[in-house]
């Protein structure tokens, strides 16, 4: 072969990647998530600006995606910038965000054009967040230029249409607010009582010889004045407590709300697993799959309402941090 033929075929094949890579975005390797959930976002980095090496990664936090920690990356340094959120976001803890990282900068790195990389950072995913696409724009900076990917869609637009989408994370409807194991909640029951209403209490069926189990259902205010939940009772439980997830040292863990729960004028606040529940605690027997139970709740100022909650299956829903090892 001579020394002109290998140029040749060496441009040819320089022009096929760049066309191949062309169609390769930027995207997130977890495309789809639940809202009122922690997220891991994993960008990928297919390659470079037009040959050249990948010197600096911005990541743009959307409205929505709060208490965003990144994972720092060898060889990368890692900046966050921090900024107010649009509003006030609930988190665990009872805890009220107000601000936290709006956008993080991995640089000082190269990462050729050649070789493929991945940018990590981990959030929560509010509650409010609306079903469909979340967009998270990403920029390159590179030895030669960058390349923004930050297209969004007009409305009715294809998403493929764009030349330089940005990385697009779909947000699911919670149809189903108790997740799998659930059918049982479609004749779901209603409770009313002062200006509050609690809608499907259910709890989850314990397995042999549990201790705890957790009931969840969604309260209602809808008066003018904030009420709390503040205790219940159920015949086959020594005590009642309502709880919170809290991350602690890196662990979700429950913990008793000593002050009960809070249900603003006008809010519903939703008990699900991973989020608020109320406790039956030193349990005289098990839960069984399909069978009702009937309890009570106590708020500090509607007062006393009876409930019955159904019961789902074991470890239906969400996974409730890795079992009750509290207390
Ligand atoms: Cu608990």
């Amino acid at each position: 072969m001579s020394r002109k033929t290998l140029l040749a075929s060496s441009i040819a094949f320089g022009v096929t990647f760049a066309a191949a890579s062309a169609l390769a975005h930027v995207t997130l390797e977890v495309r789809e998530a639940k809202a009122g959930a922690p997220y891991k976002a994993t960008l990928r980095i297919p390659h470079g600006c037009d040959g050249t090496a990948t010197l600096k990664v911005r990541a743009q936090i959307p409205d929505g995606v709060i208490a965003v920690k990144p994972m720092p990356k060898p060889g990368w340094q890692l900046e966050t910038v921090t900024g107010k959120y649009d509003k006030t976001y609930p988190y665990y803890h009872g805890q009220q965000l107000t601000e936290g990282v709006r956008e993080i900068v991995w640089s000082g790195g190269k990462l050729p054009d050649e070789h493929y990389d991945e940018f990590v950072f981990a959030g929560f995913l509010a509650g409010d967040l609306k079903p469909g696409p979340l967009y998270i724009p990403v920029t390159q900076e590179c030895e030669k230029g960058e390349a923004r990917w930050a297209d969004i869609p007009a409305p009715g637009q294809d998403r493929h249409a764009l030349k330089a989408p940005a990385p697009a994370l779909i947000i699911l409807a919670q149809h189903s607010q108790h997740g799998s194991g659930h059918a049982a909640m479609a004749d779901s029951k209603v409770y009313k009582v002062g200006s509050l209403t609690i809608e499907a209490p259910w709890a989850r069926a314990t397995p042999g010889g549990a201790k705890v189990a957790g009931g969840f259902m969604k309260i209602t205010n809808n008066g003018k004045e904030p009420d709390r939940l503040i205790g219940g009772t159920v015949p086959f439980a020594g005590r009642f407590e309502v709880h919170e997830m809290a991350v602690e040292g890196g662990i979700m863990k429950m913990r008793e709300l000593s002050k009960g729960l809070e249900i603003k004028p006008g809010e519903t606040v939703e008990l699900k697993p991973g989020g608020y529940h109320v406790m039956f605690m030193d349990l005289k027997s098990g839960l069984k799959e399909g069978e009702t139970i009937k309890g009570t709740l106590v708020f500090e100022k509607a007062g006393k309402v009876d409930v019955e909650y159904k019961v789902g299956a074991i470890g239906g829903g969400a996974p409730m941090g890795g079992g009750h090892s509290h207390h």
